[in-house]
């Protein structure tokens, strides 16, 4: 007889430090896939982070709970006992549910937490930095809803806890040693470790598995962040992670090999009209010229109409993120364009996040004193245009005046003297803003001596700031800065996946990347003709820094001899496969884990 199985109902609940609460990458990754996560799981899914009152004031909506509900009920009983719990929706595309917990409401247990993770798991958090404080406090809430929503689950629905990075889950090992009866996948973006010993350890993908992690842990006074993500490696059902060159960090130290690699994804926006985005690239694009303008037309006029605009973003990773392998290949190509006589010019914008103390006023001065030529010149136009017209309507012999008579005396002055005032002998600045101290950008940039000079066809201008609309310099916001640009740069070092190069593919940019960087890893993987479509990867695994650096500097010199022809169909080729990264694509990586889970749970 047939024996009829009934599927069982799931819950999806996912765990961020980074939901409603913008740090980095892991709040892409969570914010872009939420409507795939939502048109699978509709009202079963769940996100949980913690409650910052400035980003919740712009990005949540609060809802009354409804205690019919297990979720509603879990708040309830939490909020019965004093506990600050939110509960409402994310106003994001997709409008997920999430809750929010006010880690102030338990921050004076914390030393009681400790000890009770100290007693049954012999983590030692002792003097440690307040993020970790926090993030234990995080995890003790999470901890306690996650126990009662399993009390409350009368339907009896398999729940899925999926938790990412070790700031989420501090809480793991006593959800397991408490035996919650819920399913749970890990997902670690990066690993702490990792981070640390490939930005100071030469050749460190070479002796990656001759780490003592605990003795490294100690050495970089990280021991309680690296023990809460190897405990929750360890006893969550599932280990995941972004990438299979990350997969070799969980096995050195986490010790375990990772069940599934989970790439990332992007909500990606096709227009409907094929051309919408080199319309786009055109408007942004006159944008920067701007910029460039009142940055270096002061003292170095060049021609715009051969000037390329490269860039690179991140945070200030110095070597992880590839700025040292990117400012040499520079040095290189601008030797190769000089020597080849190159009628181009390449501004490359180093994007990146260092203290600072204010814009650096005079490179404000430039910008508004360019506005101010500009509104010169509108003026003029609009008299010369004034008077042309009624003198060719007044006209009784066919010939044209001579439109310098048009413009009166006052604007032809002022002009002149805007302009006067504005050119200056002093060679254009690299950085835009006055930085607190010295850096590593600005120590290889005087060093390799790519420092504006006039007879330099590379320029480079350093914005120790992240690109936000309102910044005086460019108004744009970032993806429109990246939409502007003709190629983004990215050949790091380390770099678990990389959204860089992927925002650059969604917006029809053409990119370069490394196969050190889980992106350019995966590109490999799943395209073998990635240059066609206008992904370039660095060969970083088995070349040194120098041949990589040359390999770089090839690439950049191959593009800048392109043709505007050729760099719009590349463009169009790009914006072509950056389907194959929309979160539809990739969330089955998701449903196969969270399946896994349950199935590893019921056994
Ligand atoms: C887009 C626009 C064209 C423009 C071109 C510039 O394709 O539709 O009108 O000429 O961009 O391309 P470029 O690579 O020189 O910035
Ligand atoms: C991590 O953020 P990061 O920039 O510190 O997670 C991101 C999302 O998975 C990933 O793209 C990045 O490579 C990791 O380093």
């Amino acid at each position: 007889m047939e024996r009829k199985v009934t599927e069982k109902k799931k819950f999806l609940v996912e765990v961020a430090w980074e939901t409603c609460n913008q740090v980095g990458g892991i709040y892409t990754v969570i914010r872009t896939k939420v409507p795939a996560m939502v048109e699978k799981w509709e009202q079963d899914y769940l996100l949980l982070g913690p409650y910052f009152k400035q980003t919740a004031a712009a990005e949540f909506e609060p809802l009354a709970i409804d205690v019919e509900t297990p979720v509603g009920r879990a708040i309830a009983w939490m909020r019965a006992q004093g506990m600050e719990v939110h509960y409402g929706n994310w106003l994001i595309t997709g409008k997920p549910k999430i809750v929010l917990f006010d880690l102030a409401s338990l921050m004076k247990e914390v030393d009681i937490v400790k000890g009770r993770i100290w007693e049954n798991h012999k983590i030692s958090t002792l003097g440690v930095e307040e993020l970790v404080n926090q993030t234990i406090i995080f995890g003790e809430l999470i901890r306690l809803f996650l126990g009662q929503l399993a009390v409350e689950n009368k339907a009896k629905k398999d729940i899925i806890v999926h938790f990412h990075e070790w700031m989420a889950s501090t809480c793991i090992p006593d959800l397991r040693k408490e035996k919650v009866k819920i399913s749970t996948v890990f997902t670690t973006h990066a690993t702490m470790l990792g981070r640390y010993l490939a930005g100071n350890v030469p050749n460190f993908y070479d002796v990656l598995d001759t780490f003592d992690w605990h003795k490294e842990a100690k050495h970089y006074g990280i021991e309680a962040q690296a023990s809460f993500e190897r405990a929750a490696a360890q006893k969550a059902d599932v280990l995941t992670t972004v990438s299979d060159i990350t997969a070799k960090e969980c096995v050195a130290f986490l010790g375990r090999i990772p069940e599934l690699i989970l790439p990332n994804g992007l909500n990606i926006q096709r227009f409907a009209a094929l051309h919408e985005h080199q319309n786009l690239h055109s408007l942004y694009k006159k944008r920067i010229s701007d910029f460039v303008m009142g940055h270096f037309f002061q003292n170095q006029p060049f021609d715009l109409d051969q000037t390329l605009y490269l860039f690179t973003s991140g945070r200030f990773e110095y070597s992880n993120k590839g700025y040292d392998l990117t400012l040499d290949a520079l040095e290189i190509l601008n030797r190769k364009m000089k020597e080849s006589g190159s009628r181009k010019t390449v501004i490359m914008f180093f994007i990146t996040k260092q203290p600072y103390h204010s814009i650096d006023p005079e490179v404000l001065h430039s910008r508004a004193v360019l506005d101010e030529i500009r509104e010169n010149c509108q003026a003029i136009e609009k008299e010369v245009g004034e008077k042309l017209f009624q003198a060719s309507a007044a006209s009784k012999d066919l010939t044209l005046p001579d439109l310098n008579d048009f413009v009166g005396e006052y604007w032809r002055l002022r002009l002149r003297r805007t302009v006067q005032t504005w050119k200056t002998n002093a060679r254009p600045k690299v950085v835009t803003h006055l930085l607190k101290q010295e850096d590593d950008i600005i120590r290889n940039l005087h060093r390799t001596q790519l420092l504006n000079h006039a007879e330099d066809k590379v320029k480079v201008v350093y914005h120790p700031d992240f690109i936000v609309s309102t910044n005086p310099l460019f108004g744009l916001d970032y993806g429109q800065f990246v939409r502007g640009c003709h190629l983004g740069v990215f050949p790091s070092y380390y770099e678990p996946w990389g959204y860089t190069p992927l925002e650059c593919m969604a917006r029809g940019v053409p990119t370069v990347t490394s196969d050190l960087s889980g992106f350019g890893d995966y590109m490999m993987q799943i395209m073998r003709d990635y240059e066609q479509w206008g992904v370039s990867v660095v060969n970083r695994k088995t070349q040194n820094y120098q041949e990589s650096a040359e390999q770089l500097a090839n690439l950049l010199f191959k593009f800048v001899q392109q043709s505007q022809r050729d760099r719009i169909m590349q463009r169009n080729r790009v914006e072509s496969i950056a389907d194959t990264f929309d979160w539809s694509n990739l969330r089955g990586y998701y449903d196969t884990a969270h399946e896994l889970a349950v199935m590893k749970r019921r056994k």
